[in-house]
């Protein structure tokens, strides 16, 4: 395919230019009994988001799913989207670009005062409780596109826009794929640069879980990548939920 980056990472590579969802083929791969291999495409036709929502990923994009089988129980599969987030803001901050963390999923840059989302992050997982069979992270970068082309209600933005040059996605995957492997299998330090590069903490947040609305201050994170939240009367930890910065 046109996209071959011709990638020296730390994972096998499977190219596409057009493909509905990498994290689809991904699974699909995984019922295989494949395992550590990324799936790259240009561009995806049918892009998926959290709770079945668009992501839409035009070409020029960077959209990627990496599937592989590490030993750890279901719970503790969260520090992998942390580990995502950690390694596409550091990409990212390479490239020049400060993009920053928002618990728990997103890497967003600060565009004219206002918080605008570069990348996504989905993973998805099957196994037993105490035990996954695998682990799909995908990554979605708003890498070389117009955020004009992308028409989703949360104010997107792109390297590319923030840049006023196109990023060399080669690289910039690369570098990417390298901080994942690295920083993924540290829980400790997923942990550490997670705080170093997060805008959550600090703020006063507002959580939509499945058992309700917590609202209060970010204090910390914790592992597998649950947010602390000071209440005002007590302590809650939130370990999955939809999160705004109130200011
Ligand atoms: C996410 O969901 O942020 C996870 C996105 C994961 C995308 C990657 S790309 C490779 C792999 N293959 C897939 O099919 N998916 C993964 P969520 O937090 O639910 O945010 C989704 C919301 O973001 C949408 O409802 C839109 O409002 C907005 N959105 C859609 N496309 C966007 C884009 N390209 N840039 C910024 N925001 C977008």
């Amino acid at each position: 395919p046109a996209v071959e980056y011709g990638l020296d990472a730390p994972f096998d590579v499977e190219y596409h230019d057009a493909i509905p969802s990498t994290n689809a083929r991904a699974r699909d791969l995984a019922g295989e009994g494949t395992t550590d291999v990324v799936v790259l495409a240009d561009e995806q036709t049918g892009g998926r988001g959290r709770l079945d929502r668009e992501w839409h990923s035009p070409s020029g994009g960077i959209w990627l799913s990496v599937l592989f089988r590490p030993d750890v129980p279901m719970a503790g599969t969260p520090v992998f989207t942390l580990a995502a987030a950690v390694a596409a803001t550091r990409a990212a901050r390479e490239a020049g670009v400060e993009a920053v963390i928002k618990w728990p999923n997103d890497v967003l840059v600060e565009v004219d005062g206002e918080e605008r989302k570069l990348v996504g992050i989905l993973t998805e997982m099957e196994g037993e409780a105490d035990r996954v069979s695998w682990v799909v992270v995908g990554i979605g970068v708003n890498a070389n596109v117009d955020p004009d082309d992308i028409p989703a209600e949360t104010a997107p933005t792109s390297l590319s826009a923030v840049r006023g040059e196109p990023v060399d996605r080669r690289r910039f995957t690369q570098r990417l794929l390298e901080a994942f492997d690295t920083v993924g299998s540290d829980p400790d330090a997923v942990l550490d640069s997670w705080r170093d590069y997060s805008t959550t903490l600090g703020r006063a947040v507002r959580i939509d879980t499945s058992q309700g609305t917590v609202t209060g201050e970010a204090v910390d994170i914790e592992y597998p990548g649950s947010l602390v939240v000071d209440t005002g009367e007590e302590r809650v930890t939130v370990a999955a939920g939809d999160c705004d910065h109130l200011r």
